[in-house]
């Protein structure tokens, strides 16, 4: 039987005709309908996919129709014996409010593995921190943002006020800016879209050494596949900040629900994938209209193959 890796030209599929139904919505004023073509558009291409996979983390719960909701069935063959089980952590519109406002950075992206190695927990908040591979070991949440400075700047050999720290522009985030800012860190801040900011935190070649803040949990767990393949340092804490959040996340994870979360907790298998499909241009280009057919480029990363790959196509519009 073959590996997650397997399914990849089905999962690009799916994040590409996410990507190009929310494109039709770019600069409209209205992330929902964005995020529902999306969502549809990314549903009927699971449909046909020969697999039996679940959402292991995704947008929201079953009633939150039409998301496509934590513990959905996926796949053409749902219980059929001998079929891959996959788990799925997606977001069909990472960035859903840069569609309506055609700002940088929306995606359409999943991360896929083996069932039962992608957290599954509810669509909280959850506390990040990623980076490149040379503050593994170095730095966590567990310690306090002015250690994880020191000792980041160390082991990437930088004073402390050459470190660029993205977070996202958010009133939780206020007491962190200040902190890091008294301490002559540079706080780029943007206002959406963690998942590319942590992919390029993750780079030693990009402009940004950290990503540190509160974002949604599905997209942690997303990072999470795609920095275990680039070898970068991610790890994340739950943040539940309703009581239905709350106790749904005792539910699926009991005591766990306070854990520290490594990256290799959140994808805890090497038979992962990440794929992403840009909207918005930003780290990937979004998706072109010529004439009658769309262009979209989207990113592929095989954890087991430790390749990254980038590939464009074209479709009827
Ligand atoms: C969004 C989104 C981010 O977190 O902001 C979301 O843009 C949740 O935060 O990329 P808010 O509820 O404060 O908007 C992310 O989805 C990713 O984690």
């Amino acid at each position: 039987m073959g590996g997650v890796g397997d399914l990849a030209p089905h999962f690009v599929r799916a994040t590409e005709m996410a990507a190009i139904a929310a494109a039709e919505w770019r600069g409209r004023g209205d992330g929902k309908l964005a995020d529902g073509a999306a969502v549809e558009a990314m549903r009927a291409v699971f449909d046909e996919v020969p697999f039996d996979g679940r959402v292991a983390i995704g947008e929201g719960e079953r009633d939150d129709a039409p998301m496509l909701w934590i513990g959905e069935p996926l796949g053409s063959m749902q219980g059929v014996a001998g079929a891959i089980q996959v788990d799925i952590a997606v977001d069909p519109l990472e960035c859903t409010n840069h569609v309506a406002k055609d700002l940088p950075n929306a995606i359409a992206v999943l991360a896929a593995a083996p069932r039962g190695t992608l957290l599954h927990a509810p669509d909280c908040y959850m506390d990040k921190l990623a980076g490149p591979a040379e503050v593994i070991g170095e730095i966590s949440l567990e310690a306090d943002v002015d250690y994880n400075i020191e000792a980041a700047a160390s082991a990437l050999d930088k004073r402390i006020d050459e470190m660029r720290v993205v977070v996202m522009d958010r009133p939780r985030h206020t007491e962190l800016i200040k902190t890091l800012r008294d301490m002559s860190v540079a706080v780029p801040l943007i206002g959406d879209g963690d998942v590319a900011a942590a992919l390029n935190a993750a780079d030693p070649n990009s402009d940004v050494d950290l990503l540190m803040g509160i974002g949604a949990a599905p997209e942690g767990v997303i990072t999470a596949a795609a920095l275990r393949g680039l070898g970068g340092h991610f790890e994340g804490r739950l943040v539940t900040t309703t009581e239905d959040h709350e106790r749904r996340a005792r539910e699926m994870l009991g005591d766990d629900v306070d854990r520290l979360w490594g990256r290799d907790d959140l994808c805890a298998s090497d038979d992962a994938l990440f794929v992403a499909s840009g909207v918005c241009s930003g780290y990937l280009p979004g998706v072109e209209v010529l004439g009658d057919r769309v262009a979209v480029h989207s990113e592929i990363i095989d954890v087991m193959a430790g390749s990254r790959q980038f590939i464009s196509s074209e479709h009827p519009r």
